[in-house]
């Protein structure tokens, strides 16, 4: 007999529901709580909201926030590596502009750690960071054929500020497009250790792929309508709703639950609140653009939405989630296409999976590492006789 706590007692009727809710590891750098949503390293979100995505990276790594002098020299520390290796353009030029940009972030992950990854954990997570900016500007410029012109990587720039350059967007106020983008990366870095591409990302890194070969897998994964793409959806939802009038809304919500789709932007797993980083999107839009038409309508929604939702005793959370407002912010500031949406949230969950790659890999069970994955399968229909 030991002592050990028992976690959760498997029974037959969890098999095949996709590993919900069975315990399988702990999580050094996020948690979600039901009443305050994501903390990192035990700050929740929105005590986190107006630092820099670069002092939330050295946040997750370093599970402590920096200092000015550990923030300057880490800021220096990711410019050093920012320098995209040879050879990655030439994949992006070669690549079919009618791909979903999803599809084009993971094939851009693969070309940089083909060539130049140093199998070492912690370098590797850092260098992708480094490089994801230059890598997500040169996405958008390939994939839409505006290749002349591209300005030069000023690698002593911020993170965002390199991707804002790289992009280089005719009539947008830069500075705008910088704070959306900012808080965005900071607000999407991290959701705790088992959604679907931080699993899929530690679970590939556990077989010693590369951090590369790994996250792009967990953009594969983030890439699914069910998971990161949502986010495309819920701007293209808001832009279906159409009018910030409450009736028509009203009418819409209903409609749309009444053909049976999704009232995109509400709803949760965990939360049983409305989700702080929806609250800090709405703060953040109330000071940058409380006119524009998107934000009028998810304003509304907001008001309207949760009391039809509330209606169907079923849904445990009808408050808005986080992905109401990121879409109405990123259009209003010239980020118009909603297929790119989810490579933004790519871009930011590259910090949390790195993170939480490298303590797997080097730190965990006193630096041995966790093993590799390997989940049991029982033959189907004889699951008890296994069992026993
Ligand atoms: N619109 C319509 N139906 C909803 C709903 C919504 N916004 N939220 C929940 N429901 C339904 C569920 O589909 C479920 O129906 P069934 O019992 O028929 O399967 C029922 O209400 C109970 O759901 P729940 O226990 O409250 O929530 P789940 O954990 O099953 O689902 C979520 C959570 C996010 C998938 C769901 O709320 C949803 O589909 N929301 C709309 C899509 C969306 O905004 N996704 C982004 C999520 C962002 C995030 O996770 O942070």
């Amino acid at each position: 007999m030991t002592n050990e706590k028992v976690l959760c007692e498997v029974t037959e009727n969890h098999l095949n529901t996709g590993l919900r809710g069975i315990p399988v590891g702990t999580c050094r750098t996020s948690f979600v709580t039901p009443s305050e949503g994501v903390h990192y390293c035990g700050y929740p979100i929105r005590e986190l909201v107006d630092f820099s995505p670069e002092d939330i990276i050295y946040l997750l790594f370093n599970k402590e926030l920096p200092n000015l002098e550990q923030s300057a020299q880490f800021k220096a520390d990711l410019s050093s590596r920012a320098t995209l290796p040879n050879g990655v353009e030439e994949v992006l030029k070669t690549l079919p502009k009618t791909g979903h940009p999803m599809d084009w972030l993971s094939i851009g992950i693969h070309a940089l750690g083909m060539c130049d990854t140093t199998e070492n954990w912690l370098d590797d997570a850092l260098n992708l960071v480094a490089r994801m900016p230059r890598l997500m500007g040169l996405i958008f410029r390939y994939r839409e054929g505006r290749t002349s012109d591209i300005p030069v990587d000023d690698v002593s720039k911020s993170l965002v500020e390199r991707f804002v350059e790289t992009l280089d967007l005719a009539n947008v106020d830069k500075a705008k497009m910088s704070k959306v983008v900012s808080t965005y990366l900071v607000l999407h870095m991290d959701h705790g250790g088992g959604n679907l591409s931080t699993f899929t990302g530690k679970s590939i890194a556990s077989g010693k792929a590369t951090v590369y070969s790994a996250i792009a897998g967990a953009m594969n994964a983030l890439s699914g309508p069910l998971h990161g793409r949502a986010n495309q959806s819920c701007l293209e939802f808001v832009l279906k709703v159409g009018s910030s009038d409450e009736a028509e809304v009203e009418r819409f919500v209903r409609n749309e639950l009444s053909e049976g789709r999704p009232v995109f932007g509400f709803g949760h797993a965990v939360l049983s609140v409305e989700d702080p980083r929806a609250t800090a999107q709405f703060e953040l839009g109330e000071k940058i653009c409380p006119e524009d038409e998107n934000f009028k309508i998810i304003k509304t929604l907001r008001k309207v939405a949760p009391r039809v939702l509330s209606e169907n005793k079923k849904i445990r959370n009808p408050n808005a989630n986080v992905d109401i407002a990121s879409g109405a912010l990123l259009h209003h500031v010239g980020l118009k296409d909603p297929t790119y949406y989810t490579t933004f949230f790519g871009w930011a969950r590259v910090a949390g999976i790195g993170a939480q790659i490298v303590d797997e890999r080097v730190n965990m069970r006193s630096g041995k590492g966790v093993p590799i994955y390997r989940p049991k399968y029982f033959p189907e229909g004889q699951q008890l006789r296994h069992i026993e």
